[in-house]
């Protein structure tokens, strides 16, 4: 993201929360704005990235790990300006690791714009990653992109598009029932799917149109004259022990969340309930539903304009958690400020990728062939949080993996960015951002489970670039 000053991704959180409440403080005015960026400055974890806008997320768990595929909305949009997609991984639930841009426009000959909604699933040693964009002389089509691994990279898996069926072929979600057999479900206004064969880049029978009708999907609030129900776009399928959810925003727009049920996998299909309801404060005027089980919990995925910066067309990727109701149905989901809990603890042992975040403020994240994904644009002041680190009987020194052309230091804070002080570690210039040098200091002992904040000091402009880190018992 390269407009630090001007959008909320990366620079401009910082921006708000330390350097514009200082002044907007000073200067005594705009109580009201100073109130709205509290949520920022204490224990936020929703939106769950702040490097970039965000939007459409599309979690998948596959052995061990959370994957998480979203939209990339371009700042300072004013329409779903999107022309790559992009990739995040967990296994904690609240430090997300940036796998940058695996797939784009530019990975289809045959795509023009709207790299909007998709889905990835993995089947016989393959990642399919399903995505609606605009063809070039067609309209809105679905392609399906493959790759051996679910961080990419990923290349068109046809050369054309899957589905090209009307001028509503978005949002694509896929699932693979028990049986083996696949299906593809996508659309707004309407709702159709195909069966997928077992390659999953092609499909057999007609393209089924699902009947929108009040019991399936209820009844829409706004433009009940246009469209026959509640259903808007933005399906997820899946199913929970012997019942199929399709999750969809709905209602007209503002959208709220809502899901409808079936005891088979293509209908009929039964209205269940609202299970989010309008994001009135910090919302977009869309939202996305993604659902996930992980290590024993349900998460729900969705997202929001919350970020400084955003609204509708500069949304940001949530997640808060959820129980079932005895009987299978969905409880109303409060979206909350302060996320979900971590479901394990961090190794800092091993080393650690810098742009494995849960929170951050000032940084931005950038790829390039050598070194990966890592984080650049450090200023004075920025950090970065990284949560539940589990320390053990105490660390005694700090590795940073670092490309500098300025003197400068990390401060090692424990639990918030001015908190207990374990170390500066002094990052020497070595004259490029490219030249990577693991750098190392002494730290205080520390034992226990900490989240740990980088805070960046130096002089004025960028700093260095930051690849990785690990703490050493000795
Ligand atoms: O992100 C572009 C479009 O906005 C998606 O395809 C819809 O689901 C809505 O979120």
């Amino acid at each position: 993201m390269k407009s630090p000053k001007e959008s909320c991704a990366g620079k401009r959180c910082m921006l708000v929360t330390q350097t514009s409440m200082k002044i907007i403080a000073a200067s005594g005015r705009n109580i009201l704005f100073l109130i709205a960026l509290l949520p920022f400055v204490g224990k936020a974890q929703n939106p769950i990235i702040q490097t970039v806008y965000t939007a459409d997320p599309a979690p998948m768990v596959h052995n061990d790990t959370v994957w998480l595929y979203t939209g990339h909305d371009e700042d300072k949009s004013i329409w779903f300006t999107m022309k790559e997609w992009r990739c995040y991984s967990t296994t904690d639930m609240v430090n997300w690791t940036d796998h940058g841009s695996p797939l784009s426009l530019k990975t289809f000959s045959w795509a023009g714009k709207d790299a909007w909604a998709g889905q990835c699933i993995y089947r016989n040693g393959k990642f399919y990653w399903y995505v609606p964009m605009n063809a070039k002389g067609l309209g809105m089509s679905i392609g399906v992109a493959v790759s051996s691994r679910p961080d990419g990279p990923f290349v068109d898996a046809i050369g054309k598009p899957l589905i090209h069926s009307g001028n509503g072929d978005i949002d694509p979600t896929v699932f693979i029932d028990d049986d083996g057999q696949a299906y593809l479900y996508w659309g707004n206004p309407y709702l159709k799917y195909v069966k997928l064969n077992e390659d999953m880049i092609s499909y057999s029978g007609d393209v089924i149109s699902v009947p929108l009708t009040k019991e399936g999907f209820s009844v829409r609030y706004k433009g009940a004259d246009k469209r026959p129900s509640s259903y808007e776009e933005g399906p997820w399928f899946y199913k929970r022990k012997k019942l199929y959810y399709l999750l969809y925003p709905a209602g007209g727009v503002p959208e709220h969340l809502a899901y409808s049920t079936s005891t088979g996998p293509i209908g009929p299909w039964r209205y269940g309930d609202t299970i989010m309801d309008i994001i009135k404060k910090g919302g977009a005027f869309t939202n996305h539903p993604g659902l996930i089980d992980y290590k024993g919990k349900t998460y729900l995925f969705y997202h929001n304009g919350a970020l400084p910066g955003g609204g509708g067309f500069t949304r940001s990727v949530c997640v808060d958690e959820f129980e079932y109701n005895a009987d299978g149905t969905i409880p109303r989901i409060q979206p909350t400020v302060a996320g979900v809990h971590p479901v394990s603890y961090l190794n800092p042992y091993n080393w650690v990728e810098a742009e494995t975040i849960a929170w951050e403020e000032g940084v931005e994240t950038t790829s390039d062939s050598l070194t990966g994904v890592y984080v650049t644009d450090i200023d004075n002041g920025d950090f970065i949080k990284v949560r539940s680190i589990d320390f053990k009987n105490g660390a005694k020194s700090f590795d940073a993996n670092i490309a500098s052309v300025s003197d400068g230091a990390i401060e090692i804070h424990l639990d918030n960015p001015d908190g207990n002080l374990i170390g500066t570690c002094a990052v020497k210039n070595m004259g490029g951002l490219q030249h990577w040098v693991t750098q190392s200091c002494k730290v205080k002992r520390k034992s226990g489970i900490h989240d740990v904040y980088f805070v960046f000091k130096g002089g004025g402009g960028h700093l260095f670039n930051f690849n990785r880190w690990k703490f050493d018992l000795k």
